[in-house]
């Protein structure tokens, strides 16, 4: 699925690109002299990097941008837009991996620019826009300075969904508990998933664990559904809500979503048929003796109203 919807993005902008390419794509006037030099521009610290676009922008009074060389950071990839625009001193490179290459982490050079110089003045070489995209097509955040794009390291685990089946059961009876967490930063997590059960959601503290687990290395921008079995011998009879935990991880700032609280209703733990049975005929022998009680009791006012 991540495949397809990769190639379909990648052909829906290379047909726009290929649309505007004969008009954009603006050929260096080869009477500027002068020396020419080598510009990089660069990435670093980048996880899970799929595709990528950037602008850049130079002081056209003074420097030519006569070549242009995209260094794509993978095995395949497609180069979408490759457009030198030296009227307004920008240049402007998208490009993005093809599955099955897998994407790149680390530091590149992502194009060599050869400018000509062609007076006195600044070179004021600088990224205007740039946007980074990871194998899930989401964003990888990060800055640019000059000529560099440096990836900002994200570390954000996440709990998404939780659900008990069946919905109720009787006390010892198995109940499997199914959480989903994610990753949502651009590093491998190791952390831990606590799930609770709990009577009442306005007292805190009395809530029954269900079960732990230690998620190991789930990769960035990955989900995962761990299975719990809640085994509820000795849980006191009632309704529960369910909710899961995850742990916070080093250098993470997000941590809202960590504990999806809860999330899920389980109708009941209810007693064994043998204790339900006991309790009926409890109660019927209680009413009976509230009723002879009331028959009595009645009787006895009754008479002094008519024996007064
Ligand atoms: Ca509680
Ligand atoms: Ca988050
Ligand atoms: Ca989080």
């Amino acid at each position: 699925m991540k495949t397809e919807r990769f190639v379909i993005i990648a052909i829906t902008i290379l047909t726009i690109a290929l649309s505007f390419a004969f008009l954009s794509y603006t050929a260096v006037g080869l009477s500027s002299t002068g020396t020419t030099f080598d510009a990089n521009v660069s990435i670093a610290n980048v996880q899970n990097l799929f595709g990528l676009e950037f602008e850049l922008g130079y002081n056209t009074a003074c420097l030519d941008l006569i070549k242009a060389t995209p260094r794509p950071p993978w095995g395949q990839y497609l180069i979408l837009k490759n457009y030198i625009n030296d009227a307004e001193g920008t240049y402007r490179l998208s490009m993005v991996g093809i599955a099955p290459t897998p994407p790149f982490d680390g530091d590149t050079v992502l194009a060599t620019l050869t400018f000509r110089r062609t007076d006195i003045g600044e070179d004021n070489i600088y990224l205007t826009e740039t946007s980074l995209a990871d194998f899930d097509v989401e964003p990888i955040p990060h800055i640019a300075e000059g000529c560099g794009i440096y990836a900002i390291s994200v570390h954000d685990v996440a709990v998404t969904h939780i659900i008990g089946i069946p919905r109720s059961a009787v006390q010892g009876a198995p109940i499997n508990v199914e959480v989903t967490v994610k990753n949502q930063g651009n590093f491998p997590e190791t952390f831990d998933v606590t799930v609770y059960a709990d009577r009442d959601k306005t007292v805190i503290g009395d809530e029954i664990i269900v079960g732990k687990h230690t998620e190991s290395d789930l990769p960035a921008k990955t989900r995962e559904v761990i299975h719990f079995t809640w085994d509820t011998t000795g849980a006191p009879y009632g309704a529960y809500w369910l909710s899961a935990e995850a742990s916070v991880v080093p250098d993470e700032t997000d941590v809202n979503d960590n504990f999806l609280k809860a999330a899920e209703w389980i109708g009941g733990i209810y007693p064994p048929k043998e204790v339900r049975d006991r309790t009926d005929l409890m109660v019927k022998i209680t009413s009976m003796l509230i009723v002879v009680s009331l028959i009595f009791t009645g009787t006895v006012e009754l008479k002094k109203n008519w024996f007064p």
